[in-house]
Order: C-alpha cells, then structure tokens, then sequence
C-alpha cells in the first residue's frame, strides 16, 4: 500500500513535470521592463465606496477554521491587533465553510454567520477590508477534505484514503465521485447540490449586505472538476456554478466584490485557464463587481521544495507564465487581480527572496496579495510559540493602502529605501491617497518628494496626501 502511494506520488509528479517542462518553453523568455499598474490599458482596481483604488495587502485567516467544530479561526481579537501592528496589513481572506453555512439542507446557521460578523468587526474596526472565502480543500470532511456539508457528500460507496501530500486527494475515487456528483456530469445529476450551493452564498451575503468591512465573496477555494478536467470544466459546470452563486448574490447584495477563481490544477502552476467572462447583473447600467483570484504555487514548490539550484530557474519562468495567463484571463473576464494565495515554508533555502519576488511582481501587476496563511507555524509570519519568523520583516513592507485616483504605477526600491507612486487624479474623487510606512523602514515617518498635501499619523503609520484631478507622483524616502 505504502508503495503504491510512494509510486503515485512519484508517477503525478513526473507528468505534471513534464507537462509544466512543455508549457515554460511554449511560454518563453519574460517581456522587457517592468508591467505597469495603468489604468489606460484596461488595468482595473478593487475600489472602494470612495472610489479609491485598493492595494490590498494581507493573509488568509485561517486554515485553522476548517477543522474547528465551530468553525472559527485561531485568532482572537489581540491576535488582529498583533497582525495589524506587525505588519501594517488592510486586508484578509477570512475562510467561512459550507459545512457550517447550511449545516442540514436549506437551514442557515446564523449563529454561525454572526461569530464570522465578529470577527469582520475586529477587522473592520482596524481599517481592514475582509474577503469572504467559502474554502474546501478535497470536497468535504465526508471524504477526508474540508468545506462541503457530509449530506451534500454523494460517493455512491467510493472511499478516499488520506494521502501525502494532501493534493493528491483530490484523485481518491470517493472523492473524484462527490465532485462529480456535485458538479452533475455523473448520472444522478447534481442540481440540488447546486442550487443548495448558490442559496447558501446568498444567505451569506445577506447578512453581510450591508457590511462595509466586507469587501467581497470568493465564492470557491481551488474548484477541482472531478473526472472533468481543463477548459471542459470551467466554462462548463464551473461557469455555471459561478454564475448561479452571482445571480443569488445579487438578489439580495449589489455592492459588494464576486471573486472567482480558476480550477487550481494547472492555473496555480502558471498554466492557461478556460474561466469564461461572467455576468454581473448589478443593475442600473452599475459597472461588473467581479474580480479574479487564482492562486500561485509554482510547482516545484508545491511538491515542498524551495527557491534554489535548479528549482529557482523553473520556477523564475512558471512566474512569468503566471502573470502572463492571470493578465490574460483578467482581461477576458474585465477583473481587477488578487493573488488569493501563495505561501511557503519559510525555513526553505530561498524563501524570503521568492516572498519578495511575488510581492514585486504583485506591485507591479497592481494585483491585491493574500499570503497562505497567519496560521502560527512554519508558513507564517510567527512561529507556535508566537515569536516572529523570517517571514514577518519580508511581508512589513511600504505600499499605499489606498489610491485616490487611476494608479500608474508603485514600488517599494529596498535598496534606495524610497517608495515612489504615481497616479491620476479623477476629478469628484473623494477621499485621500494613503500610504503606508513601516516603522522598519520609516522610523520616522515619510519625506515627501512632491507637491501633495500631507498629514502623517505616526500610530496607523499612514501618511495621507491630498491631491486634485490630473497627474501625481511623488517619491518617499525615510526621514532623517
Ligand atoms: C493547507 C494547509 C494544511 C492542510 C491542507 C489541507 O496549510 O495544513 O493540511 O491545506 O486542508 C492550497 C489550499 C490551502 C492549503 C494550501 C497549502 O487552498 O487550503 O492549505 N494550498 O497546502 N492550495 C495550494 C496550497
């Protein structure tokens, strides 16, 4: 049996080495210069109710809440507080699971829902912006994973055996089948599975309707087609699913931000994705809310390995074949960018420079980061033991928050310790552009290089500027 599971292993990531091996030469050497976050090129941001462009920085709350019988994450509310002072982030993927949504068909638990609404207060309460995620690693608990409730678990008498590493589940026949039951392409059709899916997420968004914390739904962790993989999948069942979940959404909730994903088989890796455009029926001629969050672990590193010797040249182009397909597949689908995950072992020789080359390369996508995950532990920015990582001096780093305005472009140049950002202003625009300045790296505080006026809060560590219509840029150094 062991050597069966070894062979396996070895056997799925022999192909999909090769497979990824054809698609990096297919892709090419990278394109010349840095992107640009420019809105005239059909770039387009996450806003808020100013209309402020959101440069999202922050982390996954938690893989912990899968397990738990309440469903909750670890974090208290000192825990955010930690989380905000230590890394000056704004923003959070908070898992939610369909398990405890619709804990027996059609009952909501809204006990459940107002423990979530809790724990967005402490976000919200500290400037954050939550993105609700309805996450399922291997379907459900009813076949070893996480997420789907054990009544919407259809094996027709197939098992899944736990499998090392835990990806490989997804191939277990039990759990190939409760996908396939769920997507309908077995007989036996799927559609209440279906529909229960899309009323769950509108019983969601229902009570958070009106919560401006949230700042949207990410409306399945990693879809997986079960015996129907690549393009047949997501712009078939997959597209489907989407667009019922959309359409149940905006019955009750027209604000808010519908984030979808690709199936992550392929797409985390740098592959191409099938994800067809979507509707968003905001109504009054309202501009689509849909944004596009797929996820990055390029291979090497999904097999556990790190940033160095021959890995680091593989996963250098699967990086560039990642940004090349998510611009791509944002354009199709008229979406701003988040990358909903990417994350490392933070031990691995190599990690804190592959860290900082995504947070580049989402600086200069002008795409949104939820890093997996705050979990305390060998991925996150604080060990078991609370005390912090590598990680934590890599992930607090300078960034504005908030744009007011059509970003061009930002970075953060280490070396130099300067911060440059440039926009245009929109006339009407409300509100202020903020920046944030760690401490780390700002002790104390901003010089502003550029005309804007500027007010500085030394607790928050952001400093504001003022700034009318037309073109901005400006070029922050540490102050003596
Ligand atoms: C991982 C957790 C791990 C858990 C596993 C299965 O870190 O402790 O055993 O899930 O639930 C994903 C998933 C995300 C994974 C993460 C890291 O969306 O749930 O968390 N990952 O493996 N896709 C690729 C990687």
């Amino acid at each position: 049996m062991k050597s069966l599971a070894a062979w396996r292993t070895w056997a799925v990531g022999a192909v999909v080495l090769a497979v990824a091996a054809a698609l990096l030469v297919a892709v090419g050497p990278e394109g010349a210069g840095a992107g640009r976050a420019d809105t005239a090129s059909g770039h387009r941001w996450i806003t808020d109710r100013q209309g402020r462009a959101l440069v999202l920085r922050g982390l996954s709350t938690a893989s912990s809440a899968k397990e738990a019988p309440d469903g909750m994450p670890w974090i208290e509310e000192k825990d955010v507080e930690r989380e905000r002072r230590a890394l000056g982030t704004n923003f959070v993927r908070f898992l939610l699971q369909w398990r405890k949504v619709e804990p027996s068909p059609g009952t909501y638990d809204t006990a459940y829902l107002r423990q979530v609404a809790e724990r967005v207060r402490w976000y919200g309460e500290r400037g954050y912006h939550v993105l609700l995620d309805m996450h399922q690693d291997l379907y459900g608990p009813g076949v070893g994973g996480n997420g789907a409730p054990k009544w919407a678990t259809r094996t027709d008498g197939l098992t899944s055996a736990a499998t090392d590493p835990w990806e490989l589940g997804y191939a277990e026949p039990g759990t190939v089948r409760a996908f396939d039951r769920f997507w309908g392409t077995v007989e036996g059709d799927g559609r209440d599975l279906r529909a229960h899916y899309a009323k769950a997420w509108r019983a969601v968004a229902e009570h958070f309707a009106d919560d401006d914390t949230v700042i949207g739904y990410d409306l399945m962790n990693e879809p997986w087609g079960g015996s129907v993989q690549g393009p047949a999948f997501e712009s078939g069942p997959l597209a489907r699913l989407y667009q019922d979940c959309i359409d149940a959404i905006r019955t009750v909730d027209r604000g808010h931000w519908l984030f979808v994903e690709p199936s992550a088989i392929g797409a985390n890796w740098g592959f191409a994705t099938g994800l067809p455009r979507l509707e968003d029926p905001r109504g009054d001629g309202d501009e689509a809310r849909i944004a596009y969050a797929p996820h990055l672990y390029p291979l090497p590193m999904d097999l556990g390995g790190g940033y160095t010797g021959d890995a680091k040249g593989q996963v250098d182009a699967t990086l560039r074949a990642w940004r090349e397909q998510t611009e791509k597949t944002a354009r199709r689908l008229g979406a701003p960018v988040v990358i909903g995950e990417f994350g490392i072992d933070v031990g691995l020789p190599g990690a804190m420079e592959y860290v900082e080359k995504v947070q580049r390369m989402a600086d200069d996508m002008g795409a949104g980061i939820a890093y997996w995950s705050n979990d305390p532990g060998p991925w996150a920015p604080w060990d078991a033991g609370m005390k912090p990582t590598r990680l934590l001096p890599v992930l607090d780093r300078p960034s504005p928050r908030a744009i007011a305005g059509d970003p061009v472009t930002f970075r953060w140049d280490a070396a130099d310790k300067a911060l440059t950002v440039s926009w245009r202003g929109r006339a009407g625009m409300r509100g202020d552009t903020e920046i944030h300045l760690p401490a780390r790296h700002f002790p104390e505080g901003g010089r502003v290089e550029g005309g804007e006026k500027r007010s500085w809060d030394p607790k928050s560590r952001i400093l504001t500027l003022r700034s009318g219509p037309g073109a901005h840029s400006v070029r922050i150094t540490p102050r003596a």
